[in-house]
């Protein structure tokens, strides 16, 4: 891990974006954490940690309520055994406050050694909804790899590769007999669900066509890029910059050459979402973690 030198315990003892105070007891909260678990909504968040309660510590879900580390409204954190589950709202801006946020936190409280891993929902380009995603690179919308940030007075363009060696190594922890496809590929994170992501139904009127937005998906397989989300090059670039293995494990709710509206009834969507879930688990008890 490789982070900022100026970072200071002594000065930085409140954390806005949580409504935190860092304390010796909020330090303890936070010490021996490994495997941190990112996903847009609080609901999944809590989800994922009764689901790790249960399959990684055996405690029974009837006797256990996870408990939110974070007193804010905008994200929550929860902690079993050495694995986090957090969530990262809505966006690469909301993906950054949450990755500067709890890095600083997790560095504080002694960690030295993180995974970041984003568990999320996405929109396939040209294979089949359900088909969950693992990303090598995170691309801008113009096709360009890399994340750019506006800084100062300039733009600059930084790295979004994930780590080879996590994808490989979740992709051989899966089973045979999973009941979905896995597909290793490229993502693009957007800025915006509807134009951003090539949509024509957004409110108002792009200044694209059809067969303007068809040029583009035909562009976009060439590079393998397999999805659209809206987070992938903030979470690659700021891991590839703090030396922070990550990566991204995300379903596809729909296929964009044929559809812009999400059409999945309420219980596939719910089937869909809980695989990214069920892929983090069994990497997890195939590494064997005890917490
Ligand atoms: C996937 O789904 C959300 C938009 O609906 C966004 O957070 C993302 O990346
Ligand atoms: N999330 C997105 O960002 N896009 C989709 O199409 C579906 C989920």
């Amino acid at each position: 891990m490789k982070l900022n030198k100026l970072l200071s315990k002594s000065s930085d003892t409140y954390l806005y974006n949580f409504d935190l105070v860092i304390d010796k007891q909020i330090l303890d909260n936070f010490s021996n954490a490994k495997y941190i678990f990112m996903q847009g909504s609080m609901v999944r968040a809590k989800v994922f940690a009764t689901k790790l309660a249960a399959q990684i510590l055996n405690i029974d879900p009837e006797y256990f309520e996870p408990l939110n580390l974070l007193p804010c409204k905008d994200f929550c954190a929860y902690k079993i055994g050495n694995v986090l589950s957090v969530s990262h709202g809505m966006g690469n801006s909301s993906m950054l406050i949450l990755l500067h946020t709890l890095t600083k936190l997790l560095h504080y409280a002694g960690n030295t050694d993180l995974e970041y891993i984003r568990l999320g929902t996405s929109g396939g380009i040209g294979i089949n909804p359900g088909t969950v995603v693992l990303t090598n690179t995170a691309y801008m919308p113009n096709l360009v790899p890399g994340y750019m940030v506006s800084v100062l007075d300039q733009d600059i363009i930084y790295p979004t590769e994930m780590n080879k060696d996590l994808n490989n190594l979740i992709i051989k922890a899966q089973p045979d007999d999973l009941d979905f496809k896995i597909a290793l590929g490229n993502s693009i994170a957007a800025d915006d669900f509807y134009l951003g992501q090539a949509r024509l139904d957004g409110a108002i009127k792009p200044h694209y066509d059809e067969s303007r937005a068809n040029e583009y998906f035909t562009q976009v397989q060439k590079f393998n890029i397999l999805n659209f989300e809206m987070e992938s090059t903030s979470l690659a670039s700021f891991c590839y910059r703090a030396e922070i293995p990550a990566t991204m494990i995300a379903v596809t709710l729909v296929n964009r050459l044929l559809s812009d509206q999400i059409t999945a009834t309420p219980e596939m969507l719910s089937l869909y979402s809980d695989r990214p879930q069920h892929i983090a688990l069994n990497y997890l008890k195939y590494l064997d973690i005890k917490g």
